[in-house]
């Protein structure tokens, strides 16, 4: 358009209702009107709150909307070098919330609502939490986002919009059952579909064709393909400025996938046969939480996933008509795990076959702008494809995988020269029956940085998982960057009354954007009054809980016992297994004592929450044991109030928000060195609440920074996990004794049917107790029993819980974020453009 035309759509846009929007609460209940009326068709005589909560939506759409403009035209204008963080999964949690708090516009919109007759934390519960992640892969992704938004990096995510998100779990008799999560059924306000496509193939033949210059290439063709559309996910960021997520639905390609022909001729399935394959493949998310799924759906939706990123990326670089040698200089693609691993040879791909750049030239870009974190070393959740099914989906990809692992180990022989098993150790194609692709291989060789997500994780990459590669490339490729987590979502927004004492006593609401102020609060640890203030907000958290647990569970529990926490993903090295085996002792030891003894034990409520992938067998045995043995003890009159066991149903990123600032122990017990991290640990540490973990993971670096006094660890060390193992495929597991007869009382039929849980306990013994169950237990019980009589004494306890909070500055997305932007991808903040705002990309 001419510049005279721009101008005027500048003004036009200056004098329209989005840009005027005024933020007192009586412009505000008119935009909720008029959303009522105009975006939903429905007046005030046929309200539900779930409408009243849509018209609320759009209307604080209406004011993230022209920041994101903004912002993006500013980037498009600028054109700084952008980040690209390709996740599989966004976890994001519900939107409203957060938006208003970002935007500073909850306490008016509460006034609003109120003069419209409703409650807006009744609203705010109407909300569909958008579940399009498993754990904390997916939870990561998310508060990295917000933490770019906040810091305004320009950083675009790229994902999938998925149909169906993680499935909803319910538990009936015990046992979990899983139900479509239809999180679309409804209008979903916090999404823009866009006029932005991109076709992606599949399957076909690679041919040679002379391109224009009389150059013979290659060709990948094929008459499958399905279209990629994109959502825009508006990231509320601060100051006006506004993130982005591009999620790609799939559509048929062309005529809506509809074949009029096949209909005509009666032929009705196959009149919507493309309809159907379209729609399937980015119908839902695979629900396996560090396990690979394997199945060729799954490498199709991550090949449809990049080739529309890296499409769409190349698409806007080349707008600036740049040299492809600037690729680097203006994009950095940051991989969440391998599950996006194929966009490096697809970039290979579009450099080499469609813009005609040389091999060496095209790969020298690629690996400029590749890097890599990977989040686990367990094996099974290590991604491998076989090369008959690589070959047969992506044959074009398969061909330039052969090339550059050729390419790849004739330069590992020329550095070792002659040494045959390290060149199979290395090799991208494992020699295994069917030959596999190791798509952990073929990150690490695409990318010029690879890193893990604790110090302890970092170190066991190099030294395990890619130790030939840190010999073949030297160490400086491996770093570590520690995980963070959104200090906005997890404790300003999460726990409003514990950030207002904060806030108070800081002076102002700086240390949400400059975390390591959290710090001047240890001088009150030991201040009695301040412990009480700080106390009286945890039992508040404690009460909102107990209402929740009512509701959900129909259970009662006393808000002044120890509430004792273990939410996360079911899996066996997770341990929720040791905790429950811990909880059937303590119900056996109580039961063993006077009644007077009893009551000198502080009462505990012991909470669980977590989903179990629905083939993993052992996993939701777990689920079911937990919930047999919350039967009997919370049944049991002698136990009274002693010990109760909660299972909560569902667990999610807004049920995380209400049981985080609620703990007084948490858990986070994985077998040393099997947890890269964890995030969790960190949410409920920074709201204050203690934990008994392993030495594991990012508990570590959480012990270094809050002190060794203010954290339960115990346990088994990583280094001592291999011997230990060894010794018991030689020797056996010679099981605890208290362990002993705590499955004793399971296999007596204490918890009901006793030959249902037999597959469990043979993971024990049969199974050569690979998580350390047994070796780990009387060092857990013992850790327990330090936690009881740490409870006994309120000053001592308060005080080390102000000393979590104040020690919990380093773990920060945020901090995270600025030392991926600095160590990897080499971008600044954006000075402040002055971009007009039409419509962006
Ligand atoms: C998790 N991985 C790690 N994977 O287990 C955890 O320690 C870490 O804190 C977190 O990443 C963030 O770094 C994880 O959540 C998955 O859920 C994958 C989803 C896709 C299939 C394979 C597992």
């Amino acid at each position: 358009l001419q510049d005279e035309y721009l101008d005027q759509w500048g003004k036009a846009l200056e004098q329209s209702p989005l840009a005027n929007q005024q933020t007192d609460v009586a412009s505000l209940q008119a935009s909720i009107a008029y959303h009522m009326n105009a975006s939903l068709f429905r007046t005030q005589h046929n309200l539900e709150k779930v409408a009243v909560y849509q018209a609320l939506a759009h209307s604080m759409a209406d004011k993230l909307l022209l920041d994101w403009n903004r912002t993006q035209q500013r980037y498009r204008k600028d054109n700084p070098k952008r980040v690209y963080y390709l996740s599989m999964e966004f976890l994001l949690g519900r939107a409203l919330d957060n938006a208003m708090l970002a935007l500073h516009m909850k306490t008016a919109y509460q006034e609003a609502v109120q003069g419209l007759g409703f409650r807006l934390e009744d609203l705010l519960e109407q909300e569909r939490d958008p579940a399009l992640g498993n754990g904390g892969l997916g939870r990561l992704a998310a508060c990295y986002m917000d933490a770019a938004a906040a810091l305004d990096l320009p950083m675009w995510g790229y994902g999938l919009r998925y149909q169906y998100g993680l499935f909803r779990q319910s538990v009936q008799q015990g046992f979990q059952v899983e139900a479509p999560d239809d999180w679309l059924m409804r209008h979903h306000p916090w999404e823009f579909p866009r006029d932005i496509k991109y076709d992606v193939q599949f399957y076909g033949y690679v041919a040679t064709k002379m391109n224009d210059k009389g150059e013979s290439r290659l060709f990948w063709e094929s008459d499958h393909k399905i279209r990629a559309v994109a959502y825009d996910v508006p990231v509320p960021g601060k100051d006006g400025f506004c993130g982005n997520i591009r999620l790609w639905a799939s559509q048929p390609p062309h005529h809506g996938g509809f074949d009029l022909d096949a209909f005509n001729q009666g032929n009705y399935d196959q009149s919507i046969a493309s309809l159907k394959d379209a729609f399937l493949l980015t119908s839902v998310l695979y629900p396996n939480d560090n396990h690979q799924a394997g199945k060729e759906l799954r490498l199709k939706q991550e090949y449809f996933f990049v080739s529309a990123s890296v499409q769409d990326v190349v698409h806007r670089f080349k707008r600036y008509r740049c040299p492809w040698s600037e690729f680097p200089n203006k994009v950095a693609f940051q991989l969440n795990d391998t599950h996006p691993t194929l966009a490096i040879p697809e970039l290979q791909r579009i450099l080499v076959d469609v813009e005609g750049l040389a091999w060496d030239d095209a790969w020298d870009i690629v690996t400029r702008t590749f890097a890599f974190t990977n989040h686990t070393v367990l094996p099974e959740a290590l991604e491998k494809w076989p090369i008959y099914v690589m070959e047969k989906v992506l044959p074009r990809h398969m061909q330039i995988i052969y090339d550059l692992n050729l390419f790849f180990l004739q330069k590992v022989e020329e550095k070792f020269p002659g040494d045959r098993d390290l060149l199979n150790r290395v090799s991208i194609i494992e020699e295994a029956s069917p030959q596999q692709v190791r798509m952990a291989f073929l990150a690490v060789v695409g990318s010029h940085s690879v890193n893990g997500v604790a110090a302890l994780h970092s170190e066991l990459v190099v030294k395990e998982l890619f130790n030939d590669f840190s010999l073949y490339y030297g160490k400086d490729k491996f770093i570590n960057i520690t995980n963070g987590i959104s200090p906005r979502r997890w404790l300003y927004q999460a726990n409003p009354g514990l950030r207002d004492l904060i806030t108070h006593t800081l002076g102002s609401e700086d240390w949400v954007a400059d975390l390591p102020q959290l710090q001047k609060l240890a001088p009150f640890a030991d201040n009695l009054e301040f412990q009480q203030q700080w106390m009286a907000i945890k039992y508040a958290n404690k009460v909102r809980l107990t209402q929740w647990i009512r509701d959900d569970c129909g259970l009662t529990v006393d808000p002044r016992a120890l509430f004792d926490i273990q939410v996360k993903r079911m899996h066996e090295y997770k341990r929720q297994f040791l905790n429950i085996l811990g909880v059937i002792h303590r119900y056996r030891v109580l039961l063993q004592m006077s009644p007077e003894a009893r009551r000198r034990v502080p009462p505990r409520v012991v909470i669980f929450g977590g989903k179990a992938a629905p083939g993993y067998a052992i996993a939701k045995l777990v689920i079911k044991l937990i919930n047999s043995v919350a039967d009997v003890v919370n049944n049991d009159p002698v136990i009274d109030d002693h010990l109760k066991v909660v299972y909560l149903p569902d667990y999610n990123v807004s049920l995380a928000e209400k049981i985080v600032p609620a703990s007084d122990i948490s858990q986070h017990i994985s077998t040393a060195g099997t947890e890269a991290s964890g995030t969790s640990n960190m949410k409920f540490v920074i709201n204050g609440g203690l934990i008994l973990g392993t030495v594991d993971g990012a508990n570590i670096e959480i012990r270094d920074e809050i002190g060794e006094d203010n954290i339960f660890l115990f346990g088994t060390l990583a280094d001592q996990v291999a011997d230990i193992r060894h010794a018991q495929k030689y020797h056996g597991v010679l099981l605890d004794a208290n362990l002993q007869s705590v499955l004793d009382a399971i296999q007596a039929g204490v918890f009901g049917d006793a030959s249902i849980f037999n597959p469990l306990i043979d993971t024990l013994t049969y199974g050569g107790d690979f998580y350390l169950i047994s070796e780990d237990f009387d060092a857990y019980i013992k850790r327990q029993n330090d936690v009881d009589a740490l409870f006994l004494q309120k000053a001592a306890w308060a005080a080390k819980s102000i000393r979590c909070t104040a020690g919990m500055g380093f773990f920060s997305s945020d901090r995270s974020i600025g030392q991926y932007a600095s160590r990897i991808w080499k971008v600044d903040k954006t000075a402040l453009g002055n971009g007009s705002t039409s419509t962006a990309d």
